[in-house]
Protein backbone atom coordinates (compact mmCIF):
# COMPACT_ATOMS: atom_id res chain seq x y z
CA UNK A 1 0.00 0.00 0.00
CA UNK A 2 1.71 3.63 -0.83
CA UNK A 3 0.74 5.69 1.99
CA UNK A 4 1.97 8.91 0.59
CA UNK A 5 1.24 10.20 -2.69
CA UNK A 6 3.42 9.69 -5.24
CA UNK A 7 4.07 12.20 -8.39
CA UNK A 8 3.14 9.89 -11.61
CA UNK A 9 4.14 11.73 -15.06
CA UNK A 10 1.72 9.67 -16.32
CA UNK A 11 0.20 12.70 -19.14
CA UNK A 12 2.37 14.58 -21.43
CA UNK A 13 2.69 17.99 -19.25
CA UNK A 14 1.91 21.05 -21.14
CA UNK A 15 4.10 24.21 -21.39
CA UNK A 16 2.95 25.16 -17.85
CA UNK A 17 3.35 21.90 -15.84
CA UNK A 18 6.97 22.24 -17.10
CA UNK A 19 7.74 25.18 -15.42
CA UNK A 20 6.36 24.84 -12.69
CA UNK A 21 7.61 21.56 -11.21
CA UNK A 22 4.46 22.70 -8.41
CA UNK A 23 1.65 22.26 -10.83
CA UNK A 24 2.62 18.07 -11.53
CA UNK A 25 -0.79 16.54 -10.13
CA UNK A 26 0.26 13.95 -7.58
CA UNK A 27 -2.32 10.75 -8.03
CA UNK A 28 -2.81 9.15 -4.58
CA UNK A 29 -2.77 4.91 -5.29
CA UNK A 30 -5.34 3.27 -4.32
CA UNK A 31 -3.02 -0.18 -4.65
CA UNK A 32 0.03 -1.80 -4.71
CA UNK A 33 1.65 -2.37 -8.02
CA UNK A 34 4.53 -3.74 -7.86
CA UNK A 35 6.75 -1.43 -9.38
CA UNK A 36 8.76 -1.35 -6.24
CA UNK A 37 10.41 -4.25 -7.12
CA UNK A 38 11.59 -2.69 -10.62
CA UNK A 39 15.20 -2.46 -8.72
CA UNK A 40 15.46 -5.76 -8.94
CA UNK A 41 15.10 -6.44 -11.68
CA UNK A 42 18.29 -4.54 -12.91
CA UNK A 43 19.83 -6.31 -9.81
CA UNK A 44 18.93 -9.70 -11.35
CA UNK A 45 19.77 -9.12 -14.93
CA UNK A 46 23.04 -7.48 -13.51
CA UNK A 47 23.85 -10.63 -11.98
CA UNK A 48 23.08 -13.03 -14.87
CA UNK A 49 25.07 -10.76 -17.24
CA UNK A 50 27.92 -10.87 -14.39
CA UNK A 51 30.25 -7.87 -13.51
CA UNK A 52 33.67 -6.66 -15.71
CA UNK A 53 35.99 -4.38 -14.31
CA UNK A 54 39.61 -3.17 -16.10
CA UNK A 55 42.28 -2.33 -13.91
CA UNK A 56 45.76 -0.91 -15.00
CA UNK A 57 48.66 -0.87 -12.99
CA UNK A 58 51.94 1.35 -13.83
CA UNK A 59 54.38 1.08 -11.87
CA UNK A 60 58.47 0.58 -11.31
CA UNK A 61 59.35 -3.43 -11.78
CA UNK A 62 59.37 -4.99 -8.37
CA UNK A 63 57.24 -1.97 -6.58
CA UNK A 64 54.07 -4.53 -5.95
CA UNK A 65 51.72 -4.43 -8.64
CA UNK A 66 51.41 -8.17 -8.49
CA UNK A 67 51.53 -8.61 -5.00
CA UNK A 68 48.63 -5.99 -5.15
CA UNK A 69 46.36 -7.31 -7.49
CA UNK A 70 46.46 -10.71 -5.52
CA UNK A 71 46.00 -9.24 -2.39
CA UNK A 72 42.90 -7.30 -3.55
CA UNK A 73 40.90 -9.90 -4.82
CA UNK A 74 42.33 -12.84 -2.53
CA UNK A 75 43.86 -14.78 -5.83
CA UNK A 76 46.86 -16.26 -6.61
CA UNK A 77 47.26 -15.23 -10.06
CA UNK A 78 50.69 -16.52 -10.48
CA UNK A 79 52.48 -13.76 -12.06
CA UNK A 80 56.40 -14.64 -12.74
CA UNK A 81 58.52 -11.49 -11.43
CA UNK A 82 59.23 -9.11 -14.04
CA UNK A 83 63.36 -8.53 -15.36
CA UNK A 84 64.63 -5.29 -15.03
CA UNK A 85 66.77 -5.64 -18.42
CA UNK A 86 63.65 -4.95 -21.15
CA UNK A 87 64.96 -2.04 -23.28
CA UNK A 88 61.53 -0.58 -23.67
CA UNK A 89 58.25 -0.46 -21.66
CA UNK A 90 55.64 -3.33 -22.31
CA UNK A 91 52.10 -4.27 -20.62
CA UNK A 92 51.00 -7.62 -20.00
CA UNK A 93 47.77 -8.23 -19.96
CA UNK A 94 45.63 -10.91 -18.14
CA UNK A 95 41.90 -11.40 -18.02
CA UNK A 96 40.37 -14.06 -14.67
CA UNK A 97 37.18 -14.96 -14.37
CA UNK A 98 36.48 -14.55 -10.29
CA UNK A 99 33.61 -15.97 -8.53
CA UNK A 100 32.32 -14.55 -5.36
CA UNK A 101 28.98 -16.20 -4.17
CA UNK A 102 27.25 -16.03 -6.64
CA UNK A 103 28.12 -13.02 -8.68
CA UNK A 104 30.45 -13.43 -11.45
CA UNK A 105 33.57 -10.72 -12.46
CA UNK A 106 35.32 -10.89 -15.05
CA UNK A 107 38.96 -8.71 -13.81
CA UNK A 108 41.24 -7.36 -16.72
CA UNK A 109 44.81 -6.74 -14.96
CA UNK A 110 46.90 -4.75 -17.31
CA UNK A 111 50.57 -4.17 -15.66
CA UNK A 112 53.54 -2.59 -16.72
CA UNK A 113 56.50 -4.62 -17.97
CA UNK A 114 60.05 -2.81 -18.21
CA UNK A 115 58.43 0.72 -16.42
CA UNK A 116 61.56 3.03 -15.08
CA UNK A 117 64.08 0.49 -15.81
CA UNK A 118 65.34 2.12 -19.48
CA UNK A 119 68.17 5.19 -19.25
CA UNK A 120 66.09 7.39 -21.43
CA UNK A 121 62.55 7.52 -20.20
CA UNK A 122 61.15 10.12 -22.21
CA UNK A 123 58.73 8.14 -23.89
CA UNK A 124 58.03 5.39 -21.25
CA UNK A 125 54.52 6.73 -21.06
CA UNK A 126 53.96 5.81 -24.68
CA UNK A 127 52.89 2.19 -24.83
CA UNK A 128 49.90 3.15 -21.68
CA UNK A 129 48.49 5.88 -24.01
CA UNK A 130 48.58 4.14 -27.16
CA UNK A 131 47.16 1.60 -25.03
CA UNK A 132 44.30 3.41 -23.45
CA UNK A 133 43.85 4.27 -27.14
CA UNK A 134 43.51 1.14 -28.44
CA UNK A 135 40.55 0.72 -26.31
CA UNK A 136 38.69 3.54 -26.87
CA UNK A 137 39.15 3.33 -30.85
CA UNK A 138 37.71 -0.27 -30.46
CA UNK A 139 34.81 0.81 -28.84
CA UNK A 140 33.93 3.49 -30.77
CA UNK A 141 34.30 0.93 -33.81
CA UNK A 142 31.96 -1.29 -32.01
CA UNK A 143 29.36 1.57 -31.46
CA UNK A 144 29.91 2.57 -34.99
CA UNK A 145 29.28 -0.87 -37.07
CA UNK A 146 25.86 -1.51 -38.96
CA UNK A 147 25.45 -4.37 -36.60
CA UNK A 148 26.47 -3.79 -33.79
CA UNK A 149 26.88 -6.88 -30.48
CA UNK A 150 27.56 -4.92 -27.32
CA UNK A 151 26.32 -7.97 -25.77
CA UNK A 152 28.83 -10.23 -26.39
CA UNK A 153 31.45 -7.48 -26.77
CA UNK A 154 34.77 -7.50 -24.52
CA UNK A 155 34.96 -3.83 -23.10
CA UNK A 156 38.58 -3.38 -22.44
CA UNK A 157 38.27 0.09 -21.63
CA UNK A 158 40.35 0.83 -18.29
CA UNK A 159 37.91 2.11 -15.27
CA UNK A 160 41.10 2.65 -13.15
CA UNK A 161 44.59 2.98 -13.26
CA UNK A 162 46.43 2.56 -9.73
CA UNK A 163 49.37 4.42 -9.91
CA UNK A 164 52.57 2.82 -7.94
CA UNK A 165 54.82 5.69 -6.55
CA UNK A 166 58.27 4.81 -4.62
CA UNK A 167 58.24 5.12 -1.04
CA UNK A 168 61.21 7.32 -1.77
CA UNK A 169 59.80 9.78 0.93
CA UNK A 170 60.69 12.70 -1.19
CA UNK A 171 58.88 13.23 -3.98
CA UNK A 172 57.11 12.04 -7.05
CA UNK A 173 60.03 11.28 -10.29
CA UNK A 174 60.21 13.25 -13.45
CA UNK A 175 58.82 9.71 -14.82
CA UNK A 176 55.95 9.44 -12.27
CA UNK A 177 54.62 13.21 -13.52
CA UNK A 178 55.23 13.27 -17.32
CA UNK A 179 53.10 10.09 -17.11
CA UNK A 180 50.38 11.06 -14.75
CA UNK A 181 50.02 14.17 -17.13
CA UNK A 182 49.78 12.29 -19.77
CA UNK A 183 46.76 9.95 -19.26
CA UNK A 184 44.75 12.15 -15.96
CA UNK A 185 42.54 13.07 -19.30
CA UNK A 186 42.03 9.19 -20.31
CA UNK A 187 41.92 6.90 -17.41
CA UNK A 188 40.71 7.48 -13.63
CA UNK A 189 44.29 7.57 -11.78
CA UNK A 190 44.26 6.73 -7.95
CA UNK A 191 47.93 7.59 -7.00
CA UNK A 192 49.31 4.65 -4.40
CA UNK A 193 52.43 5.12 -2.17
CA UNK A 194 53.74 1.45 -2.48
CA UNK A 195 55.89 -0.86 0.15
CA UNK A 196 54.39 1.90 2.31
CA UNK A 197 56.07 -0.45 5.48
CA UNK A 198 58.77 0.77 4.20
CA UNK A 199 58.23 4.60 5.59
CA UNK A 200 58.09 5.83 9.30
CA UNK A 201 54.27 6.86 10.13
CA UNK A 202 55.32 10.89 10.34
CA UNK A 203 57.25 10.56 6.98
CA UNK A 204 54.27 9.04 5.27
CA UNK A 205 51.91 11.49 6.25
CA UNK A 206 54.85 13.92 5.20
CA UNK A 207 54.90 12.47 2.01
CA UNK A 208 51.38 12.72 1.41
CA UNK A 209 51.33 16.37 1.87
CA UNK A 210 54.37 16.17 -0.52
CA UNK A 211 53.00 13.94 -3.48
CA UNK A 212 49.26 15.79 -3.34
CA UNK A 213 50.96 19.59 -3.47
CA UNK A 214 53.43 18.00 -6.17
CA UNK A 215 50.32 16.94 -8.79
CA UNK A 216 48.23 19.86 -7.93
CA UNK A 217 51.28 22.36 -9.15
CA UNK A 218 51.80 20.50 -12.26
CA UNK A 219 47.72 20.28 -12.70
CA UNK A 220 47.33 16.51 -12.80
CA UNK A 221 43.87 15.75 -12.03
CA UNK A 222 43.60 12.65 -10.52
CA UNK A 223 40.09 10.56 -9.78
CA UNK A 224 38.04 11.81 -6.88
CA UNK A 225 35.57 9.88 -5.31
CA UNK A 226 32.33 11.39 -5.79
CA UNK A 227 30.55 13.18 -3.05
CA UNK A 228 27.53 14.13 -4.92
CA UNK A 229 25.67 10.90 -3.52
CA UNK A 230 24.10 11.53 -0.01
CA UNK A 231 24.83 8.04 1.39
CA UNK A 232 28.73 8.19 -0.07
CA UNK A 233 29.58 11.46 0.46
CA UNK A 234 30.77 11.61 3.79
CA UNK A 235 33.47 8.35 3.53
CA UNK A 236 34.20 9.73 0.04
CA UNK A 237 34.99 12.81 1.39
CA UNK A 238 37.04 11.82 3.96
CA UNK A 239 38.72 9.21 1.58
CA UNK A 240 39.62 11.84 -1.31
CA UNK A 241 41.68 13.95 1.94
CA UNK A 242 43.16 10.53 2.71
CA UNK A 243 44.89 10.23 -0.73
CA UNK A 244 47.54 8.59 -1.98
CA UNK A 245 46.64 5.76 -0.32
CA UNK A 246 49.40 4.10 1.49
CA UNK A 247 49.36 0.22 0.43
CA UNK A 248 50.97 -2.62 1.58
CA UNK A 249 50.24 -5.91 -0.31
CA UNK A 250 51.11 -9.37 0.78
CA UNK A 251 49.37 -13.04 0.17
CA UNK A 252 50.61 -14.68 3.39
CA UNK A 253 49.21 -15.92 6.29
CA UNK A 254 50.74 -14.78 9.19
CA UNK A 255 49.71 -15.49 12.84
CA UNK A 256 48.54 -13.10 15.02
CA UNK A 257 47.15 -14.17 18.57
CA UNK A 258 45.06 -16.85 17.79
CA UNK A 259 44.02 -15.43 14.32
CA UNK A 260 46.05 -16.24 10.99
CA UNK A 261 45.72 -12.71 9.39
CA UNK A 262 47.22 -11.57 5.72
CA UNK A 263 50.61 -9.58 6.44
CA UNK A 264 54.55 -9.65 6.57
CA UNK A 265 56.21 -10.97 9.31
CA UNK A 266 58.89 -8.46 10.56
CA UNK A 267 61.53 -9.25 12.92
CA UNK A 268 59.90 -6.44 15.45
CA UNK A 269 56.01 -7.61 14.42
CA UNK A 270 53.39 -8.11 12.22
CA UNK A 271 52.29 -5.49 9.65
CA UNK A 272 48.41 -6.61 9.14
CA UNK A 273 47.41 -5.69 5.60
CA UNK A 274 43.48 -6.03 6.54
CA UNK A 275 44.52 -3.40 9.68
CA UNK A 276 43.14 0.17 8.58
CA UNK A 277 45.98 0.99 10.90
CA UNK A 278 48.61 -0.26 9.67
CA UNK A 279 47.94 0.42 6.17
CA UNK A 280 45.51 2.10 3.00
CA UNK A 281 44.73 -1.17 1.75
CA UNK A 282 41.20 -1.74 3.37
CA UNK A 283 40.42 1.95 2.59
CA UNK A 284 41.52 0.89 -1.11
CA UNK A 285 39.33 -1.74 -1.37
CA UNK A 286 36.53 -0.45 0.04
CA UNK A 287 37.22 2.14 -2.53
CA UNK A 288 37.52 0.48 -5.54
CA UNK A 289 35.37 -2.90 -5.25
CA UNK A 290 32.47 -1.72 -2.73
CA UNK A 291 31.56 1.67 -2.96
CA UNK A 292 33.19 2.93 -5.97
CA UNK A 293 33.32 0.81 -8.80
CA UNK A 294 30.25 1.89 -10.73
CA UNK A 295 31.24 5.21 -10.57
CA UNK A 296 34.66 4.48 -12.18
CA UNK A 297 33.19 2.40 -14.99
CA UNK A 298 31.03 5.81 -15.30
CA UNK A 299 33.60 8.19 -15.35
CA UNK A 300 35.46 6.18 -17.58
CA UNK A 301 32.75 5.89 -20.25
CA UNK A 302 31.27 9.96 -19.48
CA UNK A 303 34.66 11.36 -19.05
CA UNK A 304 37.13 10.29 -20.90
CA UNK A 305 35.53 7.65 -23.49
CA UNK A 306 33.49 11.05 -24.34
CA UNK A 307 36.43 13.37 -24.39
CA UNK A 308 38.31 10.54 -26.98
CA UNK A 309 34.80 10.27 -29.08
CA UNK A 310 34.95 14.28 -29.34
CA UNK A 311 37.93 14.52 -30.21
CA UNK A 312 38.08 11.61 -32.67
CA UNK A 313 35.18 13.31 -34.52
CA UNK A 314 36.13 17.15 -34.16
CA UNK A 315 39.84 15.65 -36.16
CA UNK A 316 37.66 14.10 -38.50
CA UNK A 317 35.77 17.32 -39.57
CA UNK A 318 32.44 17.07 -37.68
CA UNK A 319 30.55 20.12 -35.39
CA UNK A 320 27.20 20.26 -33.85
CA UNK A 321 26.68 23.64 -34.87
CA UNK A 322 27.73 25.41 -38.23
CA UNK A 323 29.37 28.59 -38.41
CA UNK A 324 25.91 30.82 -37.85
CA UNK A 325 25.48 29.22 -34.96
CA UNK A 326 22.98 26.72 -36.02
CA UNK A 327 22.87 22.68 -35.69
CA UNK A 328 24.54 21.07 -38.40
CA UNK A 329 22.80 17.09 -38.74
CA UNK A 330 25.73 14.33 -39.37
CA UNK A 331 24.26 13.84 -42.63
CA UNK A 332 24.56 17.42 -43.74
CA UNK A 333 28.47 17.01 -42.54
CA UNK A 334 29.00 13.77 -44.38
CA UNK A 335 27.45 14.78 -47.45
CA UNK A 336 29.63 18.11 -47.20
CA UNK A 337 32.84 16.13 -46.03
CA UNK A 338 31.68 13.65 -49.21
CA UNK A 339 31.38 16.37 -51.89
CA UNK A 340 34.39 18.40 -50.75
CA UNK A 341 35.74 14.48 -51.00
CA UNK A 342 34.93 14.67 -54.58
CA UNK A 343 35.90 17.83 -55.41
CA UNK A 344 39.61 17.24 -54.31
CA UNK A 345 39.54 13.76 -56.23
CA UNK A 346 38.58 15.73 -58.82
CA UNK A 347 40.89 18.49 -58.60
CA UNK A 348 43.88 15.94 -58.16
CA UNK A 349 42.76 14.47 -61.47
CA UNK A 350 42.49 17.23 -62.94
CA UNK A 351 46.49 18.04 -61.79
CA UNK A 352 47.13 14.69 -62.24
CA UNK A 353 46.06 15.21 -66.47
CA UNK A 354 47.60 18.76 -66.67
CA UNK A 355 50.94 17.02 -65.48
CA UNK A 356 50.63 14.14 -67.74
CA UNK A 357 49.76 16.47 -71.11
CA UNK A 358 52.81 18.24 -70.03
CA UNK A 359 55.45 15.68 -69.45
CA UNK A 360 53.85 14.17 -73.30
CA UNK A 361 54.56 16.90 -74.93
CA UNK A 362 58.10 17.63 -72.85
CA UNK A 363 58.73 14.09 -74.72
CA UNK A 364 56.96 14.71 -77.65
CA UNK A 365 59.48 17.56 -78.46
CA UNK A 366 62.42 15.92 -77.61
CA UNK A 367 61.57 12.88 -79.74
CA UNK A 368 60.83 15.42 -82.20
CA UNK A 369 64.50 17.36 -82.00
CA UNK A 370 66.08 13.81 -82.05
CA UNK A 371 64.30 12.87 -84.98
CA UNK A 372 65.59 16.03 -86.84
CA UNK A 373 69.25 14.99 -85.32
CA UNK A 374 69.38 12.04 -86.70
CA UNK A 375 67.71 12.68 -90.06
CA UNK A 376 70.20 15.33 -90.35
CA UNK A 377 73.37 12.99 -89.26
CA UNK A 378 72.02 10.48 -92.27
CA UNK A 379 71.67 13.16 -94.99
CA UNK A 380 75.04 14.28 -93.59
CA UNK A 381 76.32 10.61 -94.02
CA UNK A 382 74.39 9.71 -97.42
CA UNK A 383 76.31 12.67 -98.74
CA UNK A 384 79.74 11.37 -97.64
CA UNK A 385 78.98 8.11 -99.08
CA UNK A 386 77.61 9.41 -102.23
CA UNK A 387 81.21 11.83 -102.63
CA UNK A 388 82.89 8.46 -101.70
CA UNK A 389 81.36 6.36 -104.49
CA UNK A 390 81.78 8.84 -106.98
CA UNK A 391 85.79 9.46 -105.95
CA UNK A 392 85.93 5.48 -106.13
CA UNK A 393 84.31 5.14 -109.81
CA UNK A 394 86.79 7.90 -110.81
CA UNK A 395 89.38 6.26 -109.17
CA UNK A 396 87.82 2.48 -110.77
CA UNK A 397 87.83 4.89 -114.77
CA UNK A 398 91.57 5.58 -114.58
CA UNK A 399 92.69 2.36 -113.50
CA UNK A 400 90.66 1.20 -116.42
CA UNK A 401 92.36 3.12 -118.69
CA UNK A 402 95.78 2.43 -117.74
CA UNK A 403 94.91 -1.12 -117.90
CA UNK A 404 93.99 -0.75 -121.27
CA UNK A 405 96.82 1.30 -121.96
CA UNK A 406 99.43 -1.28 -120.59
CA UNK A 407 97.65 -4.13 -122.44
CA UNK A 408 98.28 -1.51 -125.44
CA UNK A 409 102.18 -0.97 -124.70
CA UNK A 410 102.47 -5.03 -123.72
CA UNK A 411 100.69 -6.10 -127.19
CA UNK A 412 103.66 -3.77 -129.02
CA UNK A 413 106.46 -4.53 -127.26
CA UNK A 414 105.76 -8.18 -128.27
CA UNK A 415 105.26 -7.18 -131.64
CA UNK A 416 108.58 -5.81 -131.54
CA UNK A 417 110.10 -8.55 -129.97
CA UNK A 418 108.99 -10.99 -132.17
CA UNK A 419 110.68 -9.08 -134.99
CA UNK A 420 113.79 -8.44 -133.56
CA UNK A 421 114.19 -12.39 -132.85
CA UNK A 422 113.08 -12.79 -136.99
CA UNK A 423 115.57 -10.33 -137.60
CA UNK A 424 118.58 -11.97 -135.86
CA UNK A 425 117.57 -15.03 -137.09
CA UNK A 426 117.94 -13.93 -140.63
CA UNK A 427 121.08 -12.13 -140.34
CA UNK A 428 122.38 -15.50 -138.53
CA UNK A 429 121.36 -17.59 -141.40
CA UNK A 430 122.94 -15.19 -143.85
CA UNK A 431 126.10 -15.72 -142.12
CA UNK A 432 125.84 -19.08 -142.70
N1 LIG B 1 57.96 -4.57 1.90
C1 LIG B 1 57.07 -4.82 0.96
N2 LIG B 1 57.36 -5.67 -0.03
C2 LIG B 1 56.41 -5.92 -0.97
C3 LIG B 1 55.16 -5.31 -0.95
N3 LIG B 1 54.45 -5.75 -2.01
C4 LIG B 1 55.23 -6.59 -2.67
N4 LIG B 1 56.42 -6.71 -2.05
C5 LIG B 1 57.54 -7.54 -2.46
O1 LIG B 1 58.18 -6.93 -3.59
C6 LIG B 1 58.64 -7.91 -4.48
C7 LIG B 1 58.09 -7.62 -5.88
O2 LIG B 1 56.69 -7.64 -5.85
P1 LIG B 1 55.83 -7.86 -7.18
O3 LIG B 1 54.41 -7.84 -6.76
O4 LIG B 1 56.31 -9.06 -7.91
O5 LIG B 1 56.21 -6.55 -8.00
P2 LIG B 1 55.82 -6.15 -9.50
O6 LIG B 1 57.03 -6.37 -10.34
O7 LIG B 1 55.49 -4.70 -9.43
O8 LIG B 1 54.66 -6.99 -9.91
C8 LIG B 1 58.17 -9.26 -3.94
O9 LIG B 1 59.24 -9.86 -3.28
C9 LIG B 1 57.08 -8.90 -2.95
O10 LIG B 1 57.00 -9.81 -1.87
C10 LIG B 1 54.88 -4.41 0.13
O11 LIG B 1 53.82 -3.81 0.23
N5 LIG B 1 55.89 -4.20 1.06
MG1 LIG C 1 54.50 -8.35 -11.50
Amino acid sequence: MAEKPICMSTQVPDDEDTQKEDNIRGLTMLGHFGFDCLPHQLVNKSVQQGFFFNILCVGETGIGKSTLIDTLFNTNLKDKKSSHFYSNVGLKIQTHELQESNVQLKLTVVKTVGYGDQINKESSYHPIVDYIDAQFESYLQEEWKIKRSFADYHDSRVHVCLYFISPTGHSLKPLDLLTMKNIDTKVNIIPLIAKADTISKSDLQKFKCKIMSELVSNGIQIYQFPTDDEADANVNYSMNGLLPFAIVGSTDEVKVGKRMVRGRQYPWGVLQVENENHCDFVKLRDMLLYTNMEDLKEQTHTQHYERYRCCKLQKMGFVDVGPDNQPVSFQEIYEAKRQEFFDQCQREEEELKQKFMQRVKEKETAFKESEKELQDKFEHLKRVQQEETMKLEEERRQLEEEIIDFYKMKAASETLHTLVCTNIKKDKDRKK
